[in-house]
Order: C-alpha cells, then sequence, then structure tokens
C-alpha cells in the first residue's frame, strides 16, 4: 500500500505490523510472495540491495495485519552512504514503531548467524522489540545440514532476552514451513 524511503512518509499505524529484516539477499521479499501466495507483490532479485524503501502490504480490507518489507543489511557492494542510511532507517523503524508486534530476522540456511545479524538481535534486545529468527532457503541445504543449522541457532536464540525461543525453516522455493510462519505471523499480531 506503501512505499517509505525515509520515516517521514510512514504511513499512519493504524493496524498491528509484522517487519521482515536480515542481510541483502537473505529471502525477506522472497519470502512475504510465498507468504502472500502473490509471486510479483513484492520485488526480488538475485542482486543483492534490491529492496530500499520500506514496503507496507495490507492484509485484509480494512487491514487487519500490515506485513513490512526492509532493506536488507550488509550490503558491501553498495555505496557507503546508501548502506548507512538503509540501515538507520530499518533500526529507527524497528525500534520507534509502536504498532509492531514482531520483527522476523531471516538468516540464511546455508550460513546461518553472522556478525551483522547478532548486530540486529544485540540491537532488538535492547530495544526491547519482539523479535523471531527464520531461517530461509531450506531447499539450498541437506535435511540434515538444516538439522545442525537449526540447533546451533536455536541455541544462540536462547541467549537473547527478547527473541522468540523457536525457530521456523522456510523454503520460498518448495513452501516449507510457510504454514507455521503464517500462524506465528497470526499469533504475533493478534496476541
Ligand atoms: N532456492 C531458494 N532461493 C531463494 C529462496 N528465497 C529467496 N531466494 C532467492 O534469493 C535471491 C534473493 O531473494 P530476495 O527475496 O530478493 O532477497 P531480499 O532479502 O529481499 O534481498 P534485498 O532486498 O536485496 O535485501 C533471489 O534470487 C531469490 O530467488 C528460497 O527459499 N529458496
Ligand atoms: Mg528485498
Amino acid at each position: 500500500m506503501k512505499s517509505a524511503p525515509t520515516l517521514k512518509f510512514l504511513p499512519d499505524p493504524e493496524c498491528p505490523e509484522i517487519a521482515f529484516a536480515g542481510r541483502s539477499n537473505v529471502g525477506k521479499s522472497s519470502l512475504l510472495n510465498a507468504l502472500t501466495n502473490r509471486k510479483g507483490l513484492a520485488r526480488t532479485s538475485n542482486t543483492p540491495g534490491r529492496t530500499q524503501e520500506l514496503n507496507f502490504f495490507d492484509v485484509g480490507r480494512p487491514p487487519q495485519i500490515r506485513l513490512v518489507d526492509m532493506p536488507g543489511y550488509g550490503f558491501a557492494e553498495a555505496p557507503k552512504d546508501l548502506v548507512k542510511r538503509w540501515r538507520f532507517l530499518v533500526n529507527d523503524f524497528l525500534r520507534g514503531r509502536a504498532v509492531l508486534r514482531r520483527a522476523f530476522v531471516l538468516v540464511d540456511s546455508r550460513h546461518g548467524l553472522k556478525p551483522v545479524d547478532l548486530e540486529i538481535m544485540d540491537m532488538l534486545d535492547s530495544a526491547a522489540v519482539n523479535y523471531q529468527l527464520v531461517l530461509t532457503k531450506a531447499d539450498k541445504i541437506k535435511p540434515t545440514e538444516l538439522a545442525v543449522v537449526l540447533e546451533q541457532t536455536t541455541a544462540e536464540s536462547a541467549k537473547h532476552a527478547a527473541a522468540h525461543p523457536q525457530l521456523i525453516a522456510t523454503s520460498s522455493e518448495t513452501g516449507s514451513g510457510i504454514t507455521e510462519l503464517r500462524a506465528a505471523i497470526l499469533e504475533a499480531a493478534t496476541s
């Protein structure tokens, strides 16, 4: 319904919001499409840095839940000031949005948690923003490998005050974990 290049352009807070954060190329926009069953709703790309604004998607009319697709963290090839601007935009939104019920922090199954993910988690802990880790691209690794990453990531997540204890492994490609993620979104938005 709206795209916000800076915080000045945010839509009025009208309903519970759920945000999707994570490193560039982790699959935020793809996951949003899988969740909504709409292939081209959020723009995706193989090139990191596709999403450059906060993009708001209303679920229901009048909106019951608003999903927020965000620019990625840690995109080294982009101009430094641009990366900085995105990071401030994302962090300020996550810290300051009263209607935000949960941030899903996406982590690539193949890579596990990286320093920048831990930074986001620390920031969310400090700001007492509810968040939940989601593994993406589960189709890209073997089930045995996925089980290991899931265990390691769950263990790290347990050390973080504001993190939800349960992790969800997903694939936007095969649809695995999407039903669980929808349930988590509903729980977060309605509780
Ligand atoms: N195999 C597989 N590929 C995926 C999956 N999710 C995303 N991708 C691919 O990963 C690339 C990046 O996906 P995006 O959804 O654009 O990632 P993003 O996190 O929104 O990236 P930025 O907007 O740049 O921060 C695209 O080429 C997608 O097709 C998945 O579950 N499985
Ligand atoms: Mg994107």
